[in-house]
């Protein structure tokens, strides 16, 4: 008798056992989705406006701090970040390089920025408010190593509001990009309204000719350049709240042909924020969203890498946002 009750008790033990594991598992399933995220790709801050370059088989991947408190709806960026990867999926973050306060003539706000390397130095190419000239200008420092320190390399600003005169707004000349041509002519882009491009002499430091507009359809700002097989492409910030739109052609000086949109607005982000890279083999689009819970946001943004395709033709395959990411 006291054997058959031990017994029932075991049984009942058992089938409890088992259903609290039954219930586990929807919760594990989630779990396990969750570990398959590898976007936003850094976590532990809020970065935007990601500008990439490949060097000596490494991915460096320069991104604006957005440090707005969370209950602050505008832009508070005070530094710019650097992290290095080999693989797209594992990211290294170095000290922090570059700041608004090494331009003296700067007063703040990291806004967006592009690095490219010439002759084994690396120009980076920012956004800053100026401190004397109303409105964002823009600057280049100068290193000798991709994760620097960068200093100013030319002790004022290359661009300033007052040298553009399309638009009245005092933030028209933000996002710079620039492209170093076969021929090794380098040019540079920016704008926000109107896209802007000039050509920049040997020393990469001063403007070689007159600032020239292009003419792009809903043209926002964050253009960026970058070529596959021989086509160019100029892909930008299109409306607002942004979506990402892009235009090709045969030449850096244009004409350029509208070819429609290639991201759609990124998550709970009014910018969007785009670069393009081919790394081993492999296309990238990396932008920025708000996704990060729960305090993300326009303000607090939050690099994201997805994989990019091409048609036969050449034009790009609409990406495909994801939370996974690069896997592989
Ligand atoms: O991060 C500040 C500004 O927001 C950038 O310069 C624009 O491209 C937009 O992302």
């Amino acid at each position: 008798m006291k054997n058959s009750f031990l017994i029932i008790l075991l049984i009942l033990l058992a089938i409890s056992c088992k259903s609290t594991r039954q219930a586990k598992d929807p919760l594990s399933k989630v779990e396990e989705e969750i570990s398959k995220f590898n976007n936003p790709i850094i976590t532990d801050k809020y970065t935007a406006d990601a500008a990439a370059i490949v060097y000596n088989d490494k991915v460096y991947l320069y991104a604006g701090h957005d440090q707005a408190p969370d209950d602050v709806n505008s832009y508070r960026m005070h530094e710019w970040l650097v992290y290095s990867s080999s693989d797209m999926i594992h990211w290294k973050e170095h000290p922090v390089p570059l700041k608004p306060t090494d331009f003296k003539w700067a007063s703040g706000s990291a806004w967006a920025s592009q690095v490219i390397e010439k002759n084994e130095k690396f120009y980076w190419y920012v956004t800053v408010e100026h401190g004397s000239i109303h409105g964002k200008a823009i600057g280049v420092a100068v290193s000798d190593s991709p994760t620097g320190p960068f200093t100013d390399a030319l002790g004022k600003a290359l661009i300033t509001n007052d040298m553009t005169n399309q638009t009245k707004i005092s933030w028209d000349d933000i996002d710079p990009t620039v492209w170093i041509d076969n021929d090794g002519q380098a040019y540079l882009f920016w704008g926000n309204t109107v896209c802007k491009y000039a050509r920049l002499k040997d020393n990469m430091i001063e403007l070689d000719g007159p600032i020239m507009t292009i003419d792009l359809p809903n043209f926002t700002e964050a253009p960026w350049i970058h070529k596959k097989g021989d086509w160019y492409y100029l892909s930008y910030a299109f409306q607002f709240p942004e979506k990402i739109a892009y235009a090709m052609s045969k030449s850096i000086k244009g004409p350029w042909e509208f070819k429609g949109i290639l991201n759609e607005v990124a998550g709970n982000s009014n910018t969007n924020h785009q670069a393009i890279i081919e790394f081993k083999g492999k296309d990238y689009f990396i932008y920025h969203n708000g996704s990060i819970p729960t305090h993300g946001g326009s303000f607090r943004r939050s690099v994201c890498v997805d994989r990019l395709y091409y048609n036969e033709d050449g034009t790009m395959k609409r990406v495909i946002m994801t939370s996974e990411g690069i896997q592989e």
